[in-house]
C-alpha cells in the first residue's frame, strides 16, 4: 500500500484539512499519516475560532521518522498557518524527498479573488517557495494569481490561464494544475501543464452552488487517485466529479451545514472508480 504524508491543520469541525484529507485518501486505499501544522477549533471562516499553532512540532517529528528510517510515496502540503511555517514546510518537505516520490502542494490560502482572513499580503511569496518544491501544484485562480504575482480578475481566457501556469512552473515545480477553470460561462473544470509544456484540462458544468473546503477534496483525491497510479488528466476527472456529486448531494439535503459538503456519503462512489 502507498503511504502518503499530509502537512495541514486539524479544523476540529469544518470538514476541511486533515479532517477531509484522511478519509478520502484512506478510502482510496492509501495510507495517510500526518502532520497537524496547528489545531484551530474551526476553519476561518468561522467568527471567533481558535487557534494553537503547531510549528514546534514539525522538526521534532521529522528527526523521530528519520531515525526510524521512514518513507513516504507522497508528501502532500495543504492549509500552513503562517509564513515561518512554509520555511519549515520547505525543510520537511527536503528531508523526505527522495528521487521516487511526489510531492504535491495544495497553495491552500484563497479563493474569489481574496486571501484567508489569517494572511496578509507577504504570504503568498512564502508560499511560493513551497510550490517551488513540488512535482505538482494544485492552487485554484486566485491562489494562482496571488502566487504569480498576476492581478485577479473574475473572466480569465484560456492564454491567460496558461500564461499563469506557465509562471507557476517558473517558481520551480515541475507540472501545475489549476483549478475552477473550465473554458466557459456555466462551466468548471481544471486545466494543466506538466513538464514539457503540454496541458490537459478537463471542463464540466459548474453547479450554481459553492461549498467551503471543496479545494481540500479535489486535491486529496487527485492525490490518492495518482497513488493508485492514475495519470495527471484521469486523476484530476475523478477528483473534479467527486467534487461535483458532493455539492449535488449536499445541496439536496434539507439539514446541510453550511460550512462545508456532506462528502461522507459519496465515498463508495469515489472507491467504485478506482475498481
Ligand atoms: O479549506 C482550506 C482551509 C483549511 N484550513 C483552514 C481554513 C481553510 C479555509 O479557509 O480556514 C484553517
Amino acid at each position: 500500500m502507498k503511504r502518503v504524508v499530509t502537512l495541514q491543520d486539524i479544523s476540529c469541525l469544518g470538514r476541511c484539512s486533515i479532517t477531509v484529507a484522511l478519509p478520502v485518501i484512506s478510502a482510496m486505499g492509501v495510507e495517510c499519516a500526518i502532520v497537524p501544522t496547528a489545531v484551530l477549533s474551526t476553519h476561518t471562516m468561522f467568527k471567533g475560532f481558535t487557534v494553537c499553532d503547531l510549528s514546534d512540532q514539525i522538526e521534532p517529528i521529522t528527526r523521530h521518522w528519520l531515525s526510524q528510517d521512514i518513507k513516504f510515496d507522497a508528501v502532500y502540503t495543504g492549509y500552513l498557518a503562517s509564513e515561518e511555517q512554509c520555511g519549515q514546510t520547505v525543510d520537511f518537505i527536503k528531508s523526505f524527498k527522495t528521487d521516487d516520490n511526489m510531492v504535491i502542494v495544495d497553495p491552500a490560502m484563497a479563493d474569489h479573488g481574496k486571501l484567508y482572513p489569517a494572511f496578509g499580503p507577504d504570504f503568498p511569496k512564502a508560499m511560493a517557495s513551497v510550490c517551488g518544491q513540488a512535482d505538482l501544484v494544485l492552487p485554484n485562480l486566485t491562489e494562482a494569481a496571488f502566487l504569480t504575482g498576476t492581478p485577479y480578475r473574475e473572466d480569465w481566457s484560456e492564454t491567460e490561464v496558461k500564461g499563469l501556469l506557465e509562471k507557476l512552473l517558473a517558481l520551480g515545480c515541475k507540472s501545475a494544475m489549476i483549478t475552477g477553470y473550465g473554458g466557459g460561462k456555466g462551466k468548471t473544470g481544471f486545466i494543466a501543464m506538466d513538464g514539457n509544456g503540454k496541458t490537459l484540462s478537463y471542463s464540466h458544468t459548474l453547479l450554481p452552488m459553492s461549498y467551503h473546503g471543496t479545494g481540500d477534496i479535489f486535491s486529496s483525491a487527485v492525490v490518492g487517485g495518482l497513488m493508485r497510479g492514475l495519470g495527471l488528466r484521469e486523476a484530476g476527472v475523478i477528483a473534479a466529479d467527486f467534487v461535483s456529486r458532493c455539492i449535488e448531494h449536499t445541496s439536496a439535503q434539507p439539514n446541510a451545514p453550511w460550512y462545508g459538503v456532506e462528502f461522507e456519503a459519496l465515498l463508495p462512489e469515489l472507491m467504485e472508480k478506482l475498481k
